[in-house]
């Protein structure tokens, strides 16, 4: 699958400091990556499923991880960034029988939609776009390993994995077992499937079922027993993930209701088929957007949509200031009043940096890349670009600046350019 087109990220004078987020696993706040500057890093962050379009809660979740990447770019670290495409699931095939269209036709056109979206946003792009459908030969292969390790096993023709061959089961998302009962069964689990050795035993592979679309599994998956049908959800994300970035990978990313059952699953899964651990050096969860009071979500329908948004005029650079002014952990309720305070402040920065001189920047580089490495904290990188704009400003306010005597402000014709690399490389806000 192609991916969108990439921003330009401008080059900073010198090297932003060592990244600081906060690791679901460890509960605290970890150095990222775990390699010195100069070394690569490897990211995986969970892609959407294409059946509806992108709304805000998607876009805050795509620009956590945007903006991890220019930290890291900044800090030394050449980036591999890999993001898969759900282009085959329970929700997607739903949602094409309610609404009497092809599947095929509708994941290809949200996921088109979510490209435009995301080159609109300025959210740079995985180097791997890859789908779950063209991934099939490496989900088969991993569930003939399971099957061949004897951790997994067959429910009329569906292969479950036992979570609990990994004895570092729970250890991303920490819940106790009730709660890994009751949030398995809200998203997308089976807890009560008759047949299974555990209720928490997840789906690698779900026999074709009437009227839905079925892979031949190959020979080595037939040979294992696999009939026709399709790769269950985590088993495709571990399968991807593995293929283009190995184990160990530096950050696994994704909505914090991805945590369990998804992110705990998928990591069960590949340490146990590789016999190698951990899976990700760190786990970050973003935090979800909802409005009037209810996570944003594709299934309730409660949507604020980026395309909407696009099409009635909106400056792309507004929604991205918007979501920027929230810390990424957050969770918070999208309102009318956040897009207008981002116009407000995009106008500002805009106004501030269009003049051929400004009041002096040279300390809003190490400010702004000190904020970010303390866990991409927006809301403070914003507060140090405001108050230069303020200083400006006042500079203006005591009468232009033109003579530089006492009691007037130095200016020099660098400030207005340094200030918009910085927010385009740091922040990805073209000014
Ligand atoms: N295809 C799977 C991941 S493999 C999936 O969860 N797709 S999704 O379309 O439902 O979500 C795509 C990404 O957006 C996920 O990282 C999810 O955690 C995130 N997300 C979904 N809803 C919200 C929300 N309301 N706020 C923030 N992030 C959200
Ligand atoms: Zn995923």
């Amino acid at each position: 699958m192609h991916a969108w087109p990439a921003p330009e990220v401008p080059e900073l004078p010198g090297r932003g400091p060592a990244v600081r987020l906060h690791d679901t696993a460890a509960r605290a706040l970890v150095p990222t990556p775990a390699a010195g500057p100069g070394e690569p890093a490897r990211i995986y962050v969970c892609g959407i499923t294409p059946y509806d379009a992108t709304h805000m809660g998607h876009a805050n979740t795509y620009l956590a991880f945007d903006l991890i990447q220019r930290a890291w770019r900044d800090a030394g670290h050449p980036v591999s960034y890999v993001q898969n495409v759900t282009d085959v699931d329970d929700p997607l095939l739903e949602r094409a029988v309610a609404t009497g269209q092809d599947w095929e036709a509708l994941a290809e056109s949200e996921t088109a939609l979510f490209r435009e979206d995301m080159t609109a946003l300025r959210i740079l792009p995985p180097e791997h776009y890859v789908g779950a459908v063209e991934s099939i030969p490496l989900v088969v292969d991993l569930v003939v390993r399971l099957l061949e390790q004897g951790v997994a096993y067959d429910v009329d023709g569906d292969v479950y994995f036992s979570v609990h061959s990994d004895p570092t089961f729970g250890s991303v998302s920490h819940l106790d077992g009730a709660e890994m009962l009751k949030t398995f069964a809200e998203r997308g689990g089976d807890p009560e499937r008759p047949g299974k050795k555990h209720q928490l035993d997840c789906l690698l592979w779900m026999a074709g079922r009437d009227g839905e679309p079925a892979w031949d599994p190959g020979a080595a998956g037939r040979a294992a027993g696999l009939r026709d049908g399709r790769p269950g959800w985590h088993i495709e994300c571990a399968a991807i993930a593995l293929e283009h970035l190995g184990m160990g990978l530096d950050l696994q990313g994704g909505g914090s209701d991805l945590a369990f059952p998804h992110h705990e699953m998928g990591a069960s899964e590949a340490q146990v088929v590789t016999g190698e651990r951990p899976y990700a050096q760190t786990y970050v969860h973003s935090g979800m957007v909802g409005l009037h009071g209810e996570k944003m979500s594709k299934s309730k329908g409660n949507l604020v949509l980026v395309s909407k948004l696009r099409h009635a005029g909106v400056d792309p650079m507004a929604i991205r200031l918007a979501l920027l002014a929230h810390h990424y952990r957050a969770d918070w309720d999208w309102t009318d009043a956040d897009l207008e305070s981002a116009q407000l402040r995009l106008a500002r920065w805009r106004a501030a940096v269009s003049r051929p001189d400004a009041v002096p920047a040279d300390d809003v580089l190490d400010a702004v890349r000190e904020r970010i490495a303390d866990d991409l904290d927006t809301p403070g990188a914003l507060a140090v670009i405001d108050a230069w704009a303020a200083r400006q400003e006042a500079a203006d306010a005591v009468g232009g600046g033109e003579d530089v005597g006492s009691g007037a402000v130095e200016r020099n014709t660098a400030a207005p350019g340094q200030i918009s690399r910085i927010v385009d490389s740091l922040l990805g806000v073209a000014l």
